[in-house]
């Protein structure tokens, strides 16, 4: 019996699973560092909503709310993420509101002004509003997605990079997670140490839930976890190279 090739099979398999980088998460919550997450409603289109517990979001004929997200990604520390995921948790506790529901997820692009008169990336959770908030399309508060056809979900054109939708079950007060590859590639993407999420709603109706803010308190606020690349850039660890051997002294 030939055993000698599978023992060093063996040996091979555990040296590499013990050098091989590991995968790591970095979580970051809108609490931490210059995050911020702010309701904008159009009913109230001056009004300075983002230090309210719950961020509302509604599409409907006659209302918009949106929601404004950004997260600090200097957490980060300049590293690239694999993967992505954005979890919001329903605060509405009455849940007979809370309907088979779609939501976008739209991705505020980066831009040295977004117009006169409109806040930057950097918004302040105190001074945001439906008329001032970065890339808002006033003229739409949600529905489908369809870059053909010029529909951004509720952001303008130039501003928005849309990343996919999530659904939540009625009845259902729950967290919920959106992951795509495009989150991912936005976080990458990201300059400036900062993204801002806006999520609408694809369903026109006259019911609204909300999703807990970082005021919440009683529930998560919005959470972006990444799965980070292993640096394989770093070489592995080596011996420093022998020096000659110093001449005999006599
Ligand atoms: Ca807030
Ligand atoms: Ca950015």
């Amino acid at each position: 019996m030939n055993w000698k090739p599978a023992i060093v099979l063996a040996i091979a398999a555990c040296a590499a699973a013990a050098t091989a980088p590991r995968s790591e998460t970095v979580t970051i919550k809108t609490v931490d560092g210059k995050g911020a997450d702010a309701t904008v409603d159009s009913g109230r289109k001056d009004e300075k909503l983002g230090r309210d517990k719950s961020l509302r979001v509604k599409f409907s004929t006659a209302a918009q709310r949106k929601a404004y997200i950004r997260f600090d990604l200097s957490l980060l520390k300049g590293r690239k993420a694999k993967a992505a995921r954005l979890t919001l948790e329903i605060d509405t506790e009455n849940t007979g509101l809370i309907r088979d529901w779609t939501y976008n997820v739209i991705g505020l692009r980066e831009a040295a002004s977004y117009g006169q008169g409109k806040l930057g990336e950097d918004w302040d959770e105190t001074e945001i509003t439906y008329a001032n908030a970065p890339g808002n399309d006033p003229k739409s508060g949600g529905g489908e997605v369809d870059e053909k056809s010029g529909k951004y979900g509720g952001v303008l054109k130039d501003y928005a990079i849309p990343l996919g939708t999530f659904k939540i079950a009625a009845g259902k007060r729950d967290r919920y997670g959106f992951t795509s590859q495009a989150l991912a590639d936005f976080v990458n993407a990201d300059t400036n140490k900062m993204i801002t999420l806006v999520i609408t709603r694809v369903d026109n109706h006259t019911d609204v839930i909300g999703f807990a803010g970082k005021e919440g308190g009683k529930y998560q606020p919005p959470t972006l976890e990444m799965t980070i690349e292993p640096d394989s850039s770093k070489p592995a660890a080596k011996a420093p190279p022998s020096r000659p051997a110093k001449p005999p002294v006599n």
